[in-house]
């Protein structure tokens, strides 16, 4: 055994003594020795239960709790739908927890597909969250007994690290220009810039439907062509003042008529970007057959993914070049290697969602499945608060742009349920509130 790998996990086994009783020297030889269950018989799962904190934002994580027959041997799983956390918490409490019960723990795949299949409908976000708790912490719990990471169980590293873009945004040129440049100084070579919210709310001024009293003062108004006239001046600024080698990305979020966004796209070339995100919503992903002949600006979809039949068309005709789906969107890492290895095939390259929606142990999946495979992008990185790395010891470290995950067995990440309590889930249920034209017509978000 490498003395830095016993020395790393030693403080991983520091870092996560927090939520046990044992020294740092017995935790570490306790997570360092493969947890072979006594005697090579099933090991049987004996609950499945969901944990709901919100360290950070007040945005509402969800993570599934896998607990096995063998004594302290638990696997931890990603959850989150930040949208309809509550939802997702009564499908693993009322549904998952009953059906895996007794159930074997180390056959993955049997258990991806029966629970998939045990609502006889599926592909749906709330099921397919807890689907993907479920899963990822069954890989976590393997990774254990096998006293390996994640990734060495999926063919180990292809690069040393994870590459990761990081946001920048501000409500004029300027202050994107600061976050762009003090992101370079931290190393990131891919940024994502974004004038304001998502179609730049803060351009369109009043809406008319507001002073006609049409909806509720809380929501906003977003003008498609304000928002277009501005996203290539931004553009212009940045590459002028932040030079020609940083990469930059955009994402239009779905937010404007499908062909406003072709235009965009066109008029965006200029500035080479490294991916423009989401320039239609699910339900017009056709329409990406009349923009990819247009342009060569390369193309990013998937985040709201939640069925196969929204990705296959897209990658087996090389619509697109980079996948984004949120991974407990599509159920787990079970579909999302089948997924990679698909885009593969077609060249499509991986840039899985991770914004602050997505928790530490997501985070970690996300980066445990890029390490792995051979069609790696380019991977969203958010910066942890203190208090979601208490909640999440183990959780990834960014350094130089790129993001790390610990060598120690499964994801490398534990969670501190006293902690996590002292987070609780905000009063605001999570929807998403309505964004509107000048006229007050809905706006998909
Ligand atoms: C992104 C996404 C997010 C989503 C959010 C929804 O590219 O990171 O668009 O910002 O809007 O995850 O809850
Ligand atoms: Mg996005």
């Amino acid at each position: 055994m490498q003395r830095r790998r016993f020395l790393d996990l030693l403080t991983l086994g520091a870092a996560a003594g927090a939520t046990s009783a044992l020294t740092p020297r017995s935790r570490a030889a306790e997570v360092l020795a493969p947890r072979s269950p006594a005697g090579s018989g099933p090991l049987r799962i004996t609950r499945v239960r969901p944990i709901l904190t919100a360290p950070q934002s007040g945005i509402r994580l969800v993570v599934v709790k896998v607990e096995t027959s063998e004594p302290g041997l638990y696997g931890l799983g990603c959850a989150t739908f930040n949208q309809r956390p509550l939802a997702v918490k009564t499908a693993v409490e009322e549904y998952l927890d009953g059906f895996c019960r007794g159930r074997d723990a180390r056959n993955i795949e049997d258990l991806w597909q029966t629970v998939y299949t045990s609502s006889y409908w599926r592909n749906g976000p709330v099921l397919n969250n807890a689907l993907s708790g479920l899963d990822q912490a069954l890989w976590d719990i393997k990774g254990k007994v096998a006293g390996l990471p994640v990734y060495q169980l999926l063919g180990g590293k292809a690069r040393f690290a994870v590459d990761c873009y990081a946001h920048a945004s501000g409500s004029d040129h300027a202050q994107v220009i600061d976050n762009v440049q003090r992101l370079m100084t931290e190393g990131y070579r891919h940024i994502r810039i974004q004038l304001g919210r998502y179609g730049s709310t803060h351009l369109a001024g009043k809406g008319d439907f507001e002073a006609e009293g049409f909806g509720l003062p809380v929501e906003s108004h977003l003008d498609p062509a304000a928002y277009c006239r501005a996203v290539p001046r931004m553009f212009a600024a940045v590459r002028e003042k932040c030079g020609e080698a940083i990469e930059l990305l955009h994402d239009i979020h779905e937010r404007i008529p499908p062909i406003d966004a072709i235009r965009l796209c066109k008029q965006l070339e200029a500035y080479r970007p490294f991916f423009i995100e989401d320039p239609f919503s699910p339900e017009d992903v056709n329409w990406f057959r009349i923009l990819r002949p247009q342009t060569s600006v390369p193309l990013a979809m998937g985040e709201l993914f939640n069925n196969p039949h929204e990705w296959t068309g897209l990658i087996t005709e090389r619509l697109i070049d980079f996948i984004r789906v949120h991974l407990s969107q599509i159920g787990g890492l079970t579909p999302a290697r089948k997924l990679a290895a698909l885009a593969e095939a077609f060249n499509v390259r991986s840039a899985w969602h991770g914004p602050l929606d997505v928790s530490p142990v997501g985070h970690a999946a996300n980066a445990h499945l890029d390490l792995a495979i051979w069609n790696f992008g380019i991977q969203e990185a958010v910066r942890f608060n203190d208090a979601m790395r208490e909640v999440f010891p183990g959780a990834p470290v960014m350094k130089n742009g790129y993001m790390h995950v610990t060598e120690a067995p499964g994801w490398g990440v534990d969670l501190d349920e006293t902690a996590a309590q002292r987070f609780p889930l905000p009063a605001q249920p999570g929807y998403w509130l309505p964004v509107r034209r000048r006229d007050g017509t809905a706006v998909r978000p």
